[in-house]
């Protein structure tokens, strides 16, 4: 009895002690090779997630999606802007919410990799500073300047203080492996001087100092003061060398599309590109690389930046906006993933060296003591396909490829050539039942009567004042009122109201009537505004209204360019006379009535008319009811037919919308991914077309029965054609060389319906634009339907026995297939 009892304490105290260390202390360093984890070398990689660009809801699933891509890291910013809107006042809630976050990540059993900034560019409003940094006298950031050093300390050890109050640092069982500070500052150092160098000193020693225990991180930073890593940044980064020979090859940010703005076509990187940029990577000594974006998402609310960054923040990521699988580039990439990782031996304890097979193709070599070896083959070539010999075998390595032989015997995987499928997603309506056509609005205007007047100014200048700085951004408004008096005189005048604004938008009213309207070209964001205007003896109202369209986020002193109509000149033209209104006494009022009343929130108290909509009219706003679609797949609101505004879901912002914004025509081209990616030439799609079309409206926001959508209408709109649609797999292609099986799958409950193209013979074409060669199978369209049709996912061999004899002679035989799915 005695005895047992013992047993039990010993037991008891076995379980909890268990218990106590659940999470295993982990321990990270690094020496010239890899990131040593718990001291052994590891291949990492990493995918960017930004916790506030989807919901809570959205994380868990959009976290285990990357997981199994292959990821063993996710990464993510921290926005400062976002957690201190004002100072001293934080907000960690909802999708601010950052623990959570991290703990999802090692839920899922992923490290995290905390790049705490506190600047971030990231295409994000300001890089992420509060505005109110600049509304304090002397401040000036990202240089040796004490008052900003002391924010961003203060803000930086609070980050830092969460994170191991919580436990989610490594070495306390939490999944954070390494902490960047700053970013991208090598990049534009120079603008500030010797200032620049003592501020990334000051930097580096305010980083030590918190004790994260895990290393630091600065990415872009040539001079970064050790131990800190300095790590890369790019398209590629295969070229990079760390600044010093202690430090391992690590690549922060691969860019796997890139971010759209309002007057630019949608960009695309192909799969082959991004594969071929990580192979290359790993092929010349990279062990620790980070997708920049894995899942883009959405800039809710004001959050973007730019100026003239879209609401959609897709990136052409691995994952789309909405959290959907990008076919064919996720899969593409796991399978990358799962054969650098059988690799990881040779390529973090192997030796290496490179030796040249023919023109521009290069075969790098792992070997070691006890070491199983692998092997890559690079053709570094933007044209010109090539047959190599090597080890006795022979190897086709196709252009701006790379095939990895895992044994250094068979090729494994090509970066060129995609076994995956290519889904093309569609939307469709999923209306729930007697969801009528067209949504029932209501509608009200924005109270502008006394603004028009000059009235309900909350301060005063003599002078035309910066936005940012007056406006402490809570609004993109800024109304600028001001008067002129026409005395002496007793007829009507016309004369020209001249405004200079540094942008991006500008409305002007004169007496009460808006005039004009005006909207920053292509990347040029200061204009001049001219219109002729009526100007009647005794007092006129000049009154302003500027808007901006997300703040700066990047460039040496990107936080002070001016916006508003910042200093003018405002005048107005009689004949050869100028009267100069700048220095006049101008009244501002930040931000609009109905931001203040928060009308977008549905409350009995906001009054909305019903009856006769209004069409095209400015300053309106507009709302309507409806029944979430139904299912589980992502929603999206479709604004064709608005203007520009911003759009609410029961009192969510969706962001800004801007429907009637026309991309330009540069870079819609035909897509080859061979030779060096370039964002803004190649690839793109969506040219002459709206700019961004829908809108995500997350699960997350939507209540069962009845739902809210308002609109706030800044330039005039009709709401007549908005209705709610669910993104999902519309149609599945393939195509596989003989000998590879052919994976198709719909994604979620949908089946394949039909099978609209299938040959096993020499067919070429892409996805939507299949065609037969000169030899096929008779039998293989069958097969495939009989594999596939009424099936969730199929599995079909690219092989005689499975499809039939192709016939074809002396060729490649592949398989094609072209599905859809309902
Ligand atoms: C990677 O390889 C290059 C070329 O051999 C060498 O100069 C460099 O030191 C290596 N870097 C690392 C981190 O191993
Ligand atoms: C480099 O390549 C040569 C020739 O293939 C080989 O003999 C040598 O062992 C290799 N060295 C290393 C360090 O792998
Ligand atoms: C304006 O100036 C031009 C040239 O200086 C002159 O010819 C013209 O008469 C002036 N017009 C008025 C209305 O003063
Ligand atoms: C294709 O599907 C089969 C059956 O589900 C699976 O075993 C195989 O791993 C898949 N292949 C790829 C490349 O995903
Ligand atoms: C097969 O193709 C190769 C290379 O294109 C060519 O040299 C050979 O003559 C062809 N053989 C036949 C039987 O057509
Ligand atoms: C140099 C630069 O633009 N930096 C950016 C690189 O990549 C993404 C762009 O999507 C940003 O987040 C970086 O900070």
């Amino acid at each position: 009895m005695k005895m047992k009892s013992w047993f039990i304490s010993l037991l008891l105290v076995l379980v909890l002690s268990s218990l106590c260390f659940s999470s295993f202390s982990t321990t990270v360093s690094y020496d010239s090779r890899a990131l040593l984890i718990d001291g052994t070398r590891r291949i990492i990689i990493s995918g960017s997630i930004h916790y506030p660009r989807s919901t809570p809801e959205m994380w868990p699933e959009l976290i285990q999606k990357a997981k199994e891509g292959g990821l063993d890291a996710i990464e993510t910013y921290v926005f400062w802007n976002a957690h201190e809107p004002v100072k001293r006042q934080y907000n960690f809630e909802g999708n601010l919410d950052l623990v959570r976050f991290i703990k999802e990540v090692q839920n899922a059993g992923l490290y995290a990799i905390l790049r705490i900034g506190p600047y971030v560019c990231a295409e994000w409003n300001l890089g992420g500073f509060p505005a109110w940094l600049r509304q304090i006298p002397g401040l000036q950031t990202r240089t040796d300047n004490q008052l900003f050093e002391n924010e961003m300390q203060t803000f930086t050890t609070m980050i830092v203080d969460m994170m191991k109050k919580e436990q989610l640092m490594a070495p306390q069982g939490g999944p954070i492996i390494l902490t960047q500070i700053e970013n991208e500052y090598g990049n534009i150092q120079s603008g500030y001087g010797d200032a620049g160098k003592k501020y990334i000193q000051w930097c580096a020693q305010m980083a030590e100092s918190l004790n994260v225990g895990v290393p630091w991180i600065m990415c872009q930073q040539s001079d970064a003061p050790q131990p800190i890593i300095n790590t890369c940044n790019g398209f590629y980064c295969h070229e990079f060398q760390p600044n010093n020979p202690n430090s391992p090859k690590f690549w922060t940010e691969n860019w796997t599309g890139w971010f759209k703005a309002w007057d630019k076509p949608d960009p695309h990187r192909p799969a082959e590109d991004v594969a071929y940029a990580v192979a290359r990577f790993f092929q010349l000594n990279g062990t620790l690389q980070n997708y920049y974006m894995y899942h883009g998402g959405t800039n809710f609310g004001r959050t973007s930046g730019g100026p003239y960054i879209t609401t959609t923040y897709d990136y052409d990521a691995p994952l789309d906006e909405f959290g959907n699988i990008r076919q064919p580039k996720y899969g593409h990439l796991k399978e990358l993933h799962t054969v650098l990782k059988s690799m990881e031996n040779a390529l973090v304890y192997g030796n290496f060296n490179s030796t040249q097979l023919a023109d521009g193709v290069y075969v790098t070599e792992y070997t070691g003591k006890g070491i199983t070896p692998a092997c890559f083959i690079s053709n570094n070539k933007n044209s010109g396909d090539a047959t190599v010999e090597y080890n006795g075998n022979s190897y086709f390595i196709p252009a701006w490829s790379v095939s990895l032989l895992p044994e250094c015997k068979d090729e494994v995987y090509n970066t060129a050539k995609v076994n995956t499928q290519t889904s093309v997603m569609v939307k469709r309506k999923n209306q729930a039942e007697d969801e009528p056509e067209v949504l029932t609005w209501s509608w009200r205007s924005e109270t502008m009567k006394h603004t028009l007047k000059g009235a309900e100014g909350s301060f005063t200048d003599h002078k035309l004042l910066d936005q940012v700085p007056a406006s402490g951004d809570t609004s993109d408004y800024l109304w600028y009122m001001t008067s002129f008096d026409y005395d002496d005189h007793n007829a009507d005048m016309d004369m020209t109201l001249s405004v200079q604004t540094k942008g991006h938008v500008l409305h002007a009213f004169v007496n009460g009537k808006l005039i004009g309207s005006q909207y920053a070209p292509d990347g040029q964001f200061s204009f001049t505004f001219e219109s002729v205007v009526r100007i009647k003896p005794g007092k006129n109202y000049i009154t302003l209204l500027s808007g901006t369209v997300g703040l700066q986020n990047y460039g040496a002193y990107f936080d002070t360019v001016a916006t508003g109509i910042a200093g003018g000149p405002v005048e107005l033209l009689e004949g050869n006379t100028t009267h100069d209104l700048s220095s006049n006494l101008w009244a501002y009022k930040v931000g609009l009535n109905g931001e203040d009343k928060q009308i977008y929130v549905d409350s009995p108290h906001h009054k909305w008319h019903s009856g006769s909509i209004p069409t095209m009219k400015p300053f309106t706003w507009y709302k309507a009811s409806f029944k979430a679609p139904l299912g589980t797949e992502p929603v999206v609101v479709d604004l064709k037919g608005m203007g520009k505004g911003m759009a609410w879901v029961n009192g969510n912002s969706l962001g800004r919308y801007w429907p009637s914004s026309i991309a330009n025509n540069q870079g819609c081209n035909q897509c080859d991914y061979r030779g060096s990616y370039n964002a803004d030439n190649n690839c793109r799609t969506g040219c002459g077309e709206a700019a961004q079309q829908w809108y995500h409206v997350p699960r997350s926001f939507l209540k069962g029965e009845l739902n809210t959508l308002v609109l706030f209408e800044e330039a005039g709109g009709e709401p007549y054609s908005v209705n709610f649609q669910t993104v999902s797999v519309g149609t599945v292609c393939g195509h596989v060389e003989e000998g590879k099986t052919l994976n198709l799958s719909c994604g979620g409950d949908r089946t394949i319906s039909e099978v609209q193209f299938a040959s096993f013979g020499d067919s070429a074409g892409t996805c939507g634009a299949f065609q037969k060669g000169n030899c096929d199978s008779e039998t293989a369209f069958a097969a495939v339907q009989k594999a596939c049709v009424g099936k969730t996912m199929c599995s079909i061999e690219a092989s005689e026995v499975a499809l039939g004899a192709s016939g074809c002679k002396n060729i490649t035989v592949s398989l094609a297939v072209q599905a859809a799915c309902s």
